[in-house]
């Protein structure tokens, strides 16, 4: 037997699709798949160190984490509020990965914050690379920002032909001094588009919410006299 459903009922449930249906295709549209991300912020419990190298995500030589107790006004002098990496402790320093990430053919994205070493020096840069677990240098661009430059955001995305496993790594330049540029708030992912942060998108709640309104609807519609 056809039930007969109120015109204004059929109008705000097929608004309710259109609605939903717009959710899925906005959830279809290739976000970014986040890889790492890593902010600094709860390395050694927060407390800055001198040459630390006990990274969750990095192996690393020769830099300092600046944090309370340890140089953090610098990381506020780029405009920061939290823990930094320094990139030359000692010496000039490097920070790799400790995975090799397997990275699909197409567009990989990294993004990460550079700050000049807010000490007055010149001459410091560094190199951020992505090289493959045979040493092949996929990309590579070497930064160089004025002293008292803030915290600025880059993002670039890589166009790769066929699946690579690889790891980032950056690498400070420039006169062993023990002043280098600051590093924040790495971020790897497949895909293109920059991230701004790992909250869920809002897509994903209107598609749980719509979800969520069609079985009520089923449900009321099931109990409804015939
Ligand atoms: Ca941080
Ligand atoms: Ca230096």
């Amino acid at each position: 037997m056809r039930t007969k459903t109120h015109p204004l009922t059929r109008r705000a449930i097929s608004a309710l699709l259109a609605a939903c249906l717009g959710g899925v295709l906005t959830l279809a549209r290739a976000e970014p798949t986040v890889l790492l991300a890593d902010s600094f912020d709860a390395e050694h419990g927060g407390v800055g160190s001198a040459e630390y190298s006990g990274f969750a995500n990095f192996s690393a030589a020769n830099v300092d984490l600046l944090a309370p107790g340890y140089f953090y006004n610098l990381c506020q002098a780029a405009g920061g509020t939290s823990s930094c990496i320094d990139m030359e402790g000692i010496g000039n320093g490097t920070l790799t990965t400790l995975t090799a990430y397997d990275l699909a053919p197409g567009d990989v994205t990294m993004q990460f914050d550079l700050a000049g070493d807010q000490r007055g020096r010149s001459g410091n840069s560094v190199t951020a690379s992505l090289v493959s677990i045979f040493g092949e240098v996929l990309f590579s661009e070497t930064f160089a920002l004025a002293s008292d430059a803030a915290f600025t955001t880059f993002s670039r995305t890589i166009s790769l032909g066929t699946e690579t496993q690889a790891r980032l790594r950056f690498q400070s330049n420039g006169p062993a001094d023990s002043m280098g540029m600051l590093l924040d708030n790495v971020v790897l992912s497949a895909g293109s588009g920059v991230i701004t942060a790992p909250v869920p998108e809002p897509s994903t709640w209107a598609l749980l919410v719509c979800g969520l309104v069609a079985v009520g609807t089923v449900v009321r519609r099931r109990g409804a006299p015939e």
